[in-house]
């Protein structure tokens, strides 16, 4: 494959005043007519050719102005037109006809037919698979759209913008008309024509807009859809309070979709979304499941602004769009949940995807400067690194130089396609900051790390605390230059309150914030009074590896005492992994727990606490998992010895703790009708972590198969089931449960995603031979996306003892399942592949295993541009 490079970008030779289609869909073909109104740039040779992208397509027709172009005036293959002529000064018409058979398209990008829906996926290059197009973000254009139809196979017609008309066609057959007046690139486009349920609700914006809102599922499933509306009216709501947003057109449509690559996309005022992230009920969706809902839903609407409204300029710029709206999308469940767990959840997630790809071969800066297939860069770096930016410029700033930056980037740039060098400037013009120094974050791959070390001199009551930050060289290559970090922190004193902390030497400091731009710079604190416990990086304020050798008195303090919750969790946690990192590095052969008794007694002072909120709570007894420990051992990781000390960490809470546990759970069981609100899906956590360490204190699956069985919801029974599967594989209460939820749920996909996925997950080495026979179970599908994860992908990136088996027959199960997906849907199998990616981390027996099948996988014939970059890549 070619590789990409941002310092080749040039604009178009061609602008593109607007877009007019028509979409006649029929059984077995699409027939698509386009008419483009293009014009020669200035300054553009007059020679120059038009091209324009295209995808897997068949030409049927070509005019230009009107006129049928003669075979040697154009050049089509299946993926670029050539008009070698085109007009040299005024505005042109060309007509383009092109063919398509969507349900032949297995790769879900383009048009394609989800359970006989017709639905498109644009992002990033799939309008190309629908008619030649000069597909890149930086092309806008107001679009028109007739889409007709056979009524009975698809009463519902939907595309971008607003309904303008519709009608009957005689034969069965009818059509509508949409309009969408705002500029948008090819990549927002979209098209869904089925026979879908709907709800709807109206809406009015601050400014007395009216809209009417619609959720579309399939037949029978829009009974599901009330809590999708729901968060999407807060979603609304939320962000003209908090960022002076309003929605801009008379509709916003949603439809979900069974098969589909991601989660969802932010077409204009189409939203299309994977159909787990809008279908939930209590008895088939877990609290996880609505948080996800909640998530997405308002992360696709937030798009409206940040992403649609203001694009961006090429595909390298990524972030502007995605990291921003992560961090428009955090904020709105911190402010709807609870700040403190969301904050905690958000962290966890960082370190256990972003971490791994900053510190493996995969590795890339969160502006990349060149790539060989966009569809893999869709990346935790992009998306959950680019928000902690957003977030570490928030923190600079201050909440109102940060809303000043953000109401003038909507005012300068609505309407474009942007840079992140325009988003930064629209900062600095407000606030006068210089942020020169934030600006090196979106140049450099890897993690830096934070070291701090800390002196406290007793006769003169002075503190002195010094902070380096350091940055390996990656395989990235890009330089590793200090960065700006926002170093949030505070000292607590004995009595739990934070001291009047204002250093008599060293940087900037405002507030509660430390300004690191060096490398290297001290800190003196003075007339404290006595030795206070410094609590740093709180609320994780820069996305940093932390090396502060603090004394475990001294974070056990904190994880009394600290006022910032945040820290109280990471402490206590990182206690907790560095423990386990020990007991590994060890050998894990001690029989003796892993964790000192002081840290258990702290894990549960804090999960008795009846002063914090149960979620949080529920926090503190969620010990690192497996590949948490692995990261953290970095080198020689033996999967069998993580697990062994992970589970004997569990096994030492859960004996100390049994009394604690017992009251949690019945202080905690559900009792009240379902709600789905964080406060009570924090009591149903915190009662549910209660019964797993209660079931590994006693070694007896009754309790879990008394909760299975009486369980009044989803979450309840998913968390009964997850332990007598994964901690009684072999109980026959175990096998029972398993039928008995297939029975109940046989119908719903969704539910039996969760069915495989639990089978896939379970720890130990056989479980091979269950995900070899699951992908022979009728219901597998390699062609649902949803359900490869749950088999496929969930073996391979949550089953550290069977993926990792030492005999390399869980990478060359995998190696061929890949070989198989590429054919059908080469971006899925390309997301799979990236679990090997931590292969060099392994102890030399599986290194050498999955450098093997890497190399094997390799010389495939034929693999995909998408496959073949993250191999290549990986084996780098
Ligand atoms: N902007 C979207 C990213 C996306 C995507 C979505 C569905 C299928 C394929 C896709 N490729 C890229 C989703 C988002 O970040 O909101
Ligand atoms: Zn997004």
């Amino acid at each position: 494959g070619q590789t990409i490079r941002l310092e080749d970008y040039r604009p178009t030779d061609f602008i593109l005043h607007c877009v007019d289609m028509t979409v006649r869909l029929f059984e077995g073909r699409a027939e698509i007519d386009t008419r483009l109104v293009l014009e020669r740039r200035e300054g553009v040779a007059e020679d120059a050719p038009l091209v324009l992208d295209g995808d897997e397509l068949t030409l049927t027709g070509l005019a230009l102005d009107g006129a049928v172009l003669e075979a040697d005036a154009y050049t089509a293959t299946p993926d670029r037109l050539t008009i070698r002529q085109a007009p040299a000064r005024d505005r042109f018409l060309l007509d383009i006809a092109t063919r398509t058979v969507p349900e032949e398209n297995t790769k879900l990008m383009g048009l394609y037919r989800s359970n006989g829906i017709w639905c498109t996926q644009c992002e990033a290059e799939g309008f190309r698979r629908i008619t030649y197009f000069l597909d890149r973000p930086d092309v806008l254009a107001p679009y028109r759209v007739r889409i007709e139809a056979d009524r009975t196979a698809a009463p519902v017609l939907l595309s971008n913008g607003n309904p303008t008309e519709s009608g009957d066609l005689g034969d069965g057959r009818h059509y509508a008309v949409w309009d969408d007046p705002f500029n948008k690139p090819a990549y927002l486009f979209a098209l869904v024509a089925g026979d879908l349920d709907s709800i709807r609700e109206p809406f009015t914006t601050a400014s007395g807009k009216p809209v009417e809102l619609a959720v579309y599922t399939e037949k029978g499933r829009a009974g599901q859809a009330g809590y999708a509306m729901d968060a999407l009216k807060r979603s609304m709501v939320w962000d003209e309070r908090r960022f002076g947003r309003e929605y801009d057109l008379d509709v916003f449509n949603i439809v979900a979709i069974a098969d589909f690559n991601m989660g969802a996309m932010e077409n204009k005022g189409l939203n299309v979304f994977n159909h787990k992230y809008v279908l939930l009920d209590p008895q088939t969706a877990t609290d996880a499941d609505y948080a996800g809902v909640e998530t997405v839903i308002a992360h696709e609407y937030f798009h409206n602004w940040t992403g649609n409204r203001i694009t961006c300029r090429d595909w390298f710029q990524l972030c502007l769009k995605e990291g921003l709206t992560v961090y428009r999308d955090q904020e709105f469940s911190a402010d709807e949940r609870s700040a403190t767990v969301q904050r905690i959840g958000a962290v966890r997630r960082l370190k256990a995807h972003q971490f791994p790809e900053d510190q493996g071969p995969l590795q890339h800066p969160v502006r990349p400067t060149e790539y060989k297939e966009i569809n893999n860069f869709y990346t935790a770096t992009i998306y959950d690194k680019g928000a902690e930016i957003v977030r570490m410029l928030a923190t600079i700033l201050g909440e109102d130089g940060f809303r000043k930056g953000m109401d003038l980037y909507f005012e300068r740039h609505d309407g474009d396609a942007a840079t992140i060098e325009d988003y930064l400037a629209c900062f600095e013009a407000a606030t006068g900051v210089d942020l020169s120094h934030l600006a090196v974050w979106y140049n450099q791959a890897g993690t830096p790390t934070l070291s701090v070390h800390e002196d406290y001199d007793a006769g003169t009551d002075r503190l002195t605390v010094t902070l380096r930050q350091s940055l390996e060289p990656g395989a990235a290559g890009t330089r590793t230059d200090p960065v700006h970090i926002p170093i949030r922190f505070g000292l607590v004193g004995s009595n739990g309150q934070d001291k009047d902390a204002v250093p008599t030497q060293g940087p900037d400091v405002e507030g509660d914030v430390i300004h690191l731009t060096e490398a290297e710079t001290t800190l003196v604190f003075e007339n404290l009074g006595e030795r206070p416990y410094l609590s740093i990086l709180r609320d994780f304020s820069a996305p940093v590896n932390l090396d502060f050798a603090q004394s475990e008195a001294d974070r056990l303090a904190l994880a009394r005492l600290d006022p910032n919750l945040f820290n109280r969790w990471s402490v206590l946690n990182d206690l907790i992994g560095e423990a386990m990192v020990r007991a590994c590095r060890a050998g894990g052969k001690e029989t003796a727990s892993p964790l000192p008794a002081e840290i258990v007694d702290a894990v549960l002072a804090t999960a008795a606490d009846p002063a914090l909120e149960p979620a949080f709570r529920a926090q503190a007894l969620a010990l690192p998992a497996e590949p948490d420990v692995a990261r953290m051992l970095g080198r020689d990781v033996d999967p069998q010895i993580v697990h062994d000390v992970v589970d004997a960490a569990r096994r030492a809470i859960s004996t100390a703790g049994v009394q604690v546990f017992e009251r949690l759970a019945a202080e905690m069981a559900t009792v009240q009708a379902f709600s789905p609100d964080a406060e009570s899906a924090g009591r149903r956590a915190l009662a549910n972590a209660a019964l797993a360490y209660l079931t590994a204190a006693t070694n007896d699956p009754a309790a879990a198969e008394a909760q299975y069985a009486s369980a009044s919801n989803m979450t309840d029974r998913l968390a009964a089931l997850g332990i007598l599967v994964h901690r009684f594989p072999d109980a026959p209460a175990s096998q029972a449960a398993l039928d008995d939820f297939y029975r109940r749920f046989e119908t719903d996909e969704l539910v039996l995603d969760k069915w495989f996925a639990l089978q896939a997950t379970v720890p130990r080495p056989a479980t091979l031979e269950t995900v070899i026979a699951l992908t022979g179970h009728a219901r597998f599908s390699m062609r649902n996306p949803n359900r490869v994860r749950a088999v496929i992908g969930t073996f391979a990136a949550g089953n550290q003892l069977a993926f990792h088996r030492p005999d390399g027959a869980g990478y060359r199960w995998v190696a061929e399942r890949l070989v198989e997906l590429d054919r059908l849907n080469p971006q899925i199998a390309a997301r799979i592949a990236t679990t090997f990616r931590s292969w060099r981390s392994f102890e030399p027996t599986r290194r050498g295993q999955a450098e093997a099948t890497l190399r094997q996988l390799l010389e495939t014939e034929h693999l995909s541009t998408d496959l073949g970059d993250i191999l290549g890549r990986s084996l780098k």
